[in-house]
């Protein structure tokens, strides 16, 4: 009489450990990639020293962005500054 239901039985016991096995999670990969130490760039908020919008050939050069040669010649209309467009077309 109970033949029916054991069977049954063990049909259920054996979907369940197929599912327990299927629902472990395959092991990460070791050693994701990290990025090294990547070279940022100066931006222009970190070379405007007094936030004017401008940046005087004394911030660039004091803040390392560029050499006073490389300011000249960034300085597109030549009145001793750099706005954010001639930082950004000289960087
Ligand atoms: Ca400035
Ligand atoms: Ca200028």
């Amino acid at each position: 009489m109970n033949k029916d239901h054991s069977i049954k039985g063990a049909l259920l016991a054996s979907l369940l450990a197929a599912g327990a096995v299927a629902a472990q999670a395959p092991p990460e990969p070791p050693g994701a990639q990290t990025m090294p130490g990547e070279q940022v760039a100066p931006t222009f908020e970190s070379v405007d020293v007094n936030q004017d919008s401008l940046i005087s050939e004394q911030e660039a050069t004091s803040a390392k962005a560029m050499t006073p040669e490389a300011f000249t010649a960034t300085d597109a209309n030549k009145d001793g500054y750099l706005s954010r467009e001639e930082f950004d077309q000289g960087a």
